[in-house]
C-alpha cells in the first residue's frame, strides 16, 4: 500500500485485494469523494454565500418525502450527489432521503446501449442539516448494493431492500472541524481527512476499530422518558459505570466520535413512534455495516440490524450502534424489560 495516500490511490490499491474486480466500484467511490468535496465547499461557506436557512418552494417552506422541512443545503447536497451519481456509468439507481421514489439512471442515451448500471446507491445527502445554521457538524451517509435484477431494465424496489450484510460498500462524510470521508468495502474501515489547500482526501485513520473501553453514550435525553422499556435502565447503568454523555444531533458526528473514543449511539422507538426516527436504508444500514467492520454491532430493539430485511425505501428503524460489548449489554436490558412486560419474542 506504499504511496496509497490519497483516497483515489487507496481505493484503486484496495481493488487489487478482490479477485476479478473490474474497477467499477473504485470509480463509484472516487465519484462520491468528488461530490463530497463540492458539498464541503458549500457547507464551509454557507454563512457567506446566503445558503443558510429553509428552502422555499411555491411561496412556502419546502418539505421532503418524510414531511420534514428542507434546508437550502439539503437541496444543494441532494442535487450535487444525485447529479454526480447519475453521471457515473456504474450506477443504476439511487434512493435519496430527499426524494420519494427510485431515481432510475439509464445510460442508453450515452451511446452505451440499454444499460442501467449494476450498483444501487442509498444516500442521505446532508444528515443533521438543522445543525448547519448553528455551525455544528453535519454529514453525508451512503450505502451501495449490487443490483439483483437484470441490467437491461430499470431497478426494482427489491434491488434496494437487501439486508445491510449484503452491502458492497458503505461510508459517511463528516463536515466537521475538518472534513473526513470514512468508508469500508468489507476489509476494515479507513478514514481520510480533506486537505483544503490541496483539494484531496488523505488517509489519516487506517483500519479504524472501536476502542475496547467505551467512554461515551449518545442519546437524546428528552426521549428517555418515552423510550421503550429498558432504555432508561441501561442509561442509568452507563452513568453508574462512569460513561459520559455526548449528543450533537448529527448522527454522523455522534457515530464518528464513538468510533474514535469508544461508545454507543441510541435512537430508540417510543410508545408513540415505535420505529423511532432514523431511516433504515441510508442511515442505519450503512452505519451498521461500518460498525460491524470496526468491531462493533448494531441492533434495532430485539434484532441484529445487519441481517434485517428492509420492507420499504423510506422505512424507519430504532438504532443502537457502537462497541459490541455495549450493544450486547443494552440488548440484555431490552430483553429483560420485554420479558417483564410479557412482550419478548
Ligand atoms: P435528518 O435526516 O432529518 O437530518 O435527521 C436525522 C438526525 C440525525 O442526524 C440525528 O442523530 C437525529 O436526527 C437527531 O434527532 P433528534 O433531534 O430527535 O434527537
Ligand atoms: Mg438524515
Amino acid at each position: 500500500m506504499i504511496g496509497a495516500n490519497t483516497l483515489q490511490e487507496f481505493v484503486v490499491a484496495r481493488q487489487a485485494d478482490f479477485a476479478g474486480a473490474t474497477g467499477d466500484l473504485s470509480r463509484l467511490l472516487t465519484d462520491i469523494g468528488t461530490a463530497a468535496k463540492m458539498v464541503n465547499r458549500h457547507v464551509n461557506s454557507a454563512g457567506l454565500s446566503g445558503i443558510l436557512g429553509m428552502h422555499k418552494a411555491n411561496g412556502g417552506a419546502s418539505r421532503n418525502v418524510q414531511g420534514e422541512d428542507q434546508q437550502k443545503l439539503d437541496v444543494y447536497a441532494d442535487d450535487t450527489f444525485t447529479r454526480v451519481l447519475r453521471s457515473c456509468l456504474k450506477v443504476g439507481g439511487i434512493v435519496s432521503e430527499e426524494q420519494p421514489g427510485i431515481i432510475h439512471v439509464d445510460h442508453s442515451d450515452r451511446g452505451l446501449g440499454k444499460g442501467y448500471g449494476k450498483y444501487m446507491v442509498c444516500i442521505d445527502p446532508l444528515d443533521g442539516s438543522s445543525n448547519v445554521d448553528v455551525n455544528i457538524s453535519v454529514g453525508t451517509i451512503f450505502g451501495i448494493h449490487r443490483r439483483l435484477s437484470p441490467l437491461t431494465q430499470p431497478a426494482e424496489v427489491e434491488d434496494f431492500l437487501q439486508p445491510a450484510s449484503e452491502l458492497v460498500a458503505a461510508g459517511y462524510v463528516l463536515y466537521g472541524s475538518s472534513t473526513m470521508l470514512v468508508y469500508s468495502t468489507g476489509g476494515g474501515v479507513n478514514g481520510f481527512t480533506f486537505d483544503p489547500s490541496i483539494g484531496e482526501f488523505f488517509l489519516s485513520h487506517p483500519n479504524m476499530q472501536f476502542p475496547e473501553h467505551s467512554r461515551v453514550y449518545s442519546i437524546n435525553d428528552a426521549n428517555i422518558p418515552t423510550a421503550v422499556p429498558g432504555i432508561a435502565q441501561y442509561v442509568d447503568d452507563c452513568r453508574s459505570r462512569g460513561l459520559t454523555a455526548r449528543y450533537t444531533g448529527a448522527l454522523v458526528a455522534d457515530f464518528h466520535r464513538n468510533l474514535i473514543q469508544g461508545g454507543i449511539y441510541m435512537y430508540p422507538g417510543s410508545v408513540g413512534k415505535p420505529a423511532g426516527k432514523l431511516r433504515m436504508l441510508y442511515e442505519a444500514q450503512p452505519l451498521a455495516f461500518l460498525a460491524h467492520q470496526a468491531g462493533g454491532a448494531t441492533r434495532c430493539h430485539h434484532h441484529d440490524l445487519l441481517h434485517v430485511d428492509p420492507n420499504a425505501l423510506h422505512q424507519r428503524t430504532p438504532l443502537f450502534t457502537g462497541h459490541v460489548d455495549e450493544v450486547n449489554r443494552l440488548a440484555d436490558f431490552l430483553q429483560r424489560a420485554a420479558i417483564a412486560a410479557g412482550e419478548a419474542n
